[in-house]
């Protein structure tokens, strides 16, 4: 069988976007690149200087991994000299890049978590790169670069992750279904390795930080208690690795909920709707799963800030379904 590279498919999907030159797929393969050059370093995390924190903090009041910077640095870089994009917003920056070269004709803005579960590097667990891309609103210019990115997630026109695990495996859906790619370091590219992923209707496993469970919104404790008993006959385990990419690639593939409900330290959850949520909720309804952050449909949601945190539950239609019936109760 002959491999198929994901800039092979990214062409194929391209010819599903009338009258984009070539563009949207030259700023995919903008983000394959950085994604290739930030595994590299991670996989030799433990044997360069590069491990432990930076000397400065993010604006997430996190201890930022000089990998933070890092990826940060090759994904701006990357996309920086695509001329169709015109606006970034990252995990790791305040407030959005606006492309110097401001041109009229940039179409594109893209948003991205550069290492996201970046605490966990020193302890060789997975982290993972999100990204997320909107078409420019119509007369958006750059005086307000914040209006290319506070676009609800049903108009993201593609989302996806890569996720640095036993093997770097990039997800991602341009509204088309959602398919998988595994690199394969022999040859430095993506190649197809699951194709057209179907998220199971039910699963086995539900993931969440159990260690918050008094703090939970009285449903979502009741919900948990539920998955523990045994849902329909229907048993569970529990699995969670603190890093969300790993967390949802293991729901998209065999099932069931991933979940950062409110807690007394987080209101409003942890995870973030721009540049974690909302891809990974395209993907998911995508693979014919569903994400809501307790009350609406996360790709529903106006945002009002970059950096805007929401409740998010995650999985497939039989989980999900149940957690709203109880809701509604
Ligand atoms: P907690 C990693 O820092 C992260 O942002 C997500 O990747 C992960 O799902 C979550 O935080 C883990 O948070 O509170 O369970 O340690």
């Amino acid at each position: 069988m002959t491999a198929i590279t994901i800039q092979q498919h990214i062409l194929q999907e391209q010819q599903r976007f009338p009258g984009a030159s070539g563009e949207f797929s030259f700023l995919l393969s903008g983000i394959t690149l950085a994604t290739k050059m930030i595994q590299a370093k991670v996989r030799r995390a433990g044997l360069t200087d590069i491990l432990g924190d930076a000397d400065n903090e993010n604006i997430q009041g996190e201890m930022q991994q000089k990998l933070d910077i890092y990826s940060n640095e090759c994904l701006i870089q990357s996309l920086s000299s695509r001329p169709s994009v015109g606006i970034l917003a990252s995990e790791e920056d305040e407030q959005p890049l606006v492309m110097p070269h401001q041109s009229v004709t940039a179409k594109y803005a893209v948003v991205f978590d550069p290492l996201d579960g970046s605490s966990n590097i020193d302890v060789n667990v997975s982290v993972g790169t999100t990204f997320s891309i909107f078409r420019r609103p119509e007369g958006a210019d750059f005086e307000d670069p914040t209006r290319w990115v506070l676009q609800p997630g049903r108009r993201q026109i593609a989302a996806g992750y890569v996720v640095y695990g036993s093997s770097t495996v990039m997800v991602y859906t341009c509204g088309n279904g959602v398919h998988g790619f595994t690199l394969d370091p022999a040859v430095g590219a993506f190649v197809l390795s699951h194709e057209n992923i179907q998220m199971p209707e039910q699963g086995n496993y539900y993931s969440v930080n159990e260690a918050y469970m008094d703090d939970f919104p009285e449903h979502y404790g009741a919900f948990i208690a539920s998955l523990r008993q045994g849902l329909n006959g229907h048993s569970y385990s529990s699995r969670y690795i603190g890093s969300m990419v790993a967390d949802f690639h293991r729901t998209l593939l065999r099932g069931g909920v991933f979940m950062y409900p409110p807690t007394k330290t987080h209101q409003y959850g942890k995870l973030r709707l721009l540049y974690e949520a909302n891809p990974i909720a395209m993907i998911a309804e995508q693979a014919g799963g569903l994400a809501t952050d307790g009350t609406q449909r996360i790709l529903d949601i106006q945002p009002k800030g970059i950096h805007q945190r929401t409740p998010l539950l995650v999985g497939s239609q039989f989980e999900i379904n149940e957690f709203e019936k109880r809701l509604n109760q």
